[in-house]
């Protein structure tokens, strides 16, 4: 009795501080600059809420623990037949594993659908079909092992009279229970290793189109090749002004580069793309044709795919008009982490060519001489003025740059 009566002291204790302090946080929230203070608060709230909760469920428990003690006492001192609790715990046992096996359906069921659509590109369905398998497989164990498990605690439960049989060894069993996952593992190891070298190690690179993302704390730089189809080299030292990149354009492989403000491929082509990064490691994540690849400072890395799917069609597919295919960045590299995305445009291959027609290369961006304003009868320009146009020019590229 006495234990019941703290009890509900505590109780109304907790819930009388509970109240004080939502109405403590209504007053705070009157105040002038209270957005922020009313939201901490409110998380404090929330915390001090769940804490009592927990102490208030484990004084129940704890009440109702000595409960049953005393009245276990009783019976064995009046010699009548207590609680079995191996049944209980054997019928427990039962409808928990039974309610887990129904949770993990129902989860399937709920969310199932929240998962990625169907993959846009070549190799995107080979990995999915890997996974599918993978998963079937898995859940098959899953279920049937869960039910062995769950039945057999119940059916083989202690009980008066019943003695445990004595079972140490059978080669034929650990025979089966070893060879069956091995084999079993050992395929789908197999498929997945030629599909990880058909998609790491792809042939005819020479006609894929190369694209360069460069990763940094917190955008991507894309670069197309140009018209030659070939990215320039590139060195950190030359990084500064509007050469976010350092790209060498000493190099006649840079001169046609470019540095589009989207990413937009055409669809069926395969496309190679170069991965950079200029301060720590991100990762290149383009969840939609199942690419994902750390971008490293210091070296390359390459991914390459086929997409197969315009932007258009997925957006009817997935019946959402807004819907675009991103570049996001996969790796937690800092406080902005969330701000790498970049739009991915895939059309068909008219409409890329018409795209292409309208990128200039930085280079020629960058030494475009700009239209003669001055009157014909103005004196000849001192010999600088190109130089000075040069650096007008660099610095509208630089602010096309920095947007
Ligand atoms: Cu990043």
């Amino acid at each position: 009795m006495s234990i019941l009566k703290k009890l509900s002291i505590f109780a109304s204790a907790a819930i009388a501080t509970f109240y004080t302090n939502v109405a403590m946080a209504q007053a705070a929230e009157a105040g002038a600059d209270a957005a922020k203070a009313g939201a901490r608060t409110e998380m404090w709230l929330t915390v001090a809420f769940y804490i009592l909760m927990f102490v208030a469920a484990g004084f129940i428990l704890g009440v109702v623990g000595r409960a049953l003690k005393v009245y276990e006492l009783t019976t064995t001192a009046t010699k009548k037949k207590g609680i079995n609790w191996n049944s209980i715990n054997a019928t427990l046992f039962l409808v928990i594993g039974f309610l887990g096996l129904y949770g993990a359906f129902w989860e399937l069921n709920a969310h199932g659908g929240w998962l990625l659509p169907d993959p846009a590109s070549k190799h995107g369905v080979e990995t999915d079909n890997l996974l599918h398998v993978t998963f079937y497989i898995t859940f098959t164990v899953f279920v049937l092992t869960h039910l062995v498990l769950f039945t057999y605690v119940f059916l083989y439960r202690g009980r008066k009279n019943k003695r445990a049989y004595y079972y140490p060894h059978n080669d034929n069993l650990e025979k089966i229970w070893t060879l069956v996952p091995a084999v079993v593992l050992s395929i789908l190891v197999f498929f997945g290793w030629k599909t990880w070298t058909s998609i790491m190690y792809p042939e005819n690179l020479k006609d894929a189109i190369k694209v360069e993302a460069v990763a940094e704390q917190f955008k991507w730089t894309i670069r197309y090749a140009g018209k030659d189809n070939l990215l320039g080299p590139r060195n950190y030292r030359l990084i500064g002004g509007d050469n976010v990149l350092g790209v060498k354009f000493d190099d006649k492989t840079s001169q046609d580069d470019f540095f589009p403000q989207e990413i937009v491929l055409p669809v069926n082509k395969t496309v190679q793309f170069q991965f950079g990064a200029k301060d720590v490691i991100h990762s290149a994540y383009m969840p939609h044709f199942r690419v994902q690849m750390n971008c490293v400072p210091g070296m390359n890395t390459y991914f390459t795919f086929t997409p197969t799917v315009t932007t258009n069609e997925m957006r009817s597919k997935v019946n959402d008009a807004k819907f675009d295919y991103l570049l996001y960045c996969n790796k937690i590299c800092g406080a902005s982490h969330f701000n790498m995305k970049f739009v991915i445009k895939v059309v068909s291959e008219k409409e890329y060519r018409a795209w292409l027609k309208n990128q200039t290369p930085f280079w020629v961006k960058k030494n475009e001489k700009p239209a003669p304003a001055a009157p014909a009868e103005t004196p000849a320009a001192p010999a600088d003025s190109t130089k000075a146009d040069t650096t007008k020019a660099a610095d509208k590229t630089l602010a096309i740059n920095i947007k």
